[in-house]
């Protein structure tokens, strides 16, 4: 039996305070850093990292993201190890956290957000507009992947990391992470 659910948040908003006051919403930057380690949905224990597919990702696999933001932009970081050697997976930034339906983390985020949804339109679901952590692991299962943007996401608007089992936006969604992403100013 898995160890259950390994895992941990860190977060962390800081910044210069506006004025003298000690006050408070305004923070410069927003870091956060999360580890896990992939279970199945029907683990006694519950996790915020969901395998859907044990043979592109076994139970055990780590996984860590990293959220690097200012008012200059954001840098999302992904590292994996212990998914299927060789493999090239799709990954984003989802809108919800991860439950035991793989529908439930959503949509991708988007920072202008395609007025249909859900959005197929290449105008809005690209790498750009969109957090895209696409990456192919290598001979011993490890890969890695970053993005950098010069926005940053809406509070509480991007929820999760979703790995697909083929690049791009068309495959299956096969493990989930929940992250707490969060915005620069708080807002
Ligand atoms: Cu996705």
């Amino acid at each position: 039996m898995l160890a259950g659910a390994m895992a941990a948040v860190l977060a962390a908003a800081s910044g210069v305070p506006a004025g003298g006051g000690g006050g408070t919403s305004g923070g410069d930057s927003f870091e956060l850093r999360t580890v896990a380690h992939f279970s199945p949905p029907s683990g006694t224990v519950p996790s915020n990292a969901l395998t859907y597919d044990r043979n592109l990702v076994p139970p055990g696999t780590r996984i860590e993201v990293q959220q690097n933001s200012d008012r200059r932009g954001t840098t999302v970081s992904l590292h994996v190890s212990g998914v299927r050697a060789g493999h090239a997976f799709g990954v984003h930034v989802h809108t919800k956290p991860c439950a035991a339906d793989p529908a439930a983390a959503g949509g991708h985020y988007q920072n202008r957000v395609d007025p249909v949804q859900p959005s197929t339109d290449p105008a809005y679901v690209n790498a750009q507009n969109e957090v895209w952590l696409d990456f192919t692991a290598d001979t011993r299962g490890k890969g890695e992947a970053r993005a950098h943007h010069t926005w940053g996401f809406r509070s509480g608007q991007a929820r999760s990391v979703v790995l697909h089992d083929e690049p791009g936006t068309k495959g299956a969604r096969v493990a989930c992470l929940t992250v707490p992403f969060g915005a620069v100013g708080g807002g």
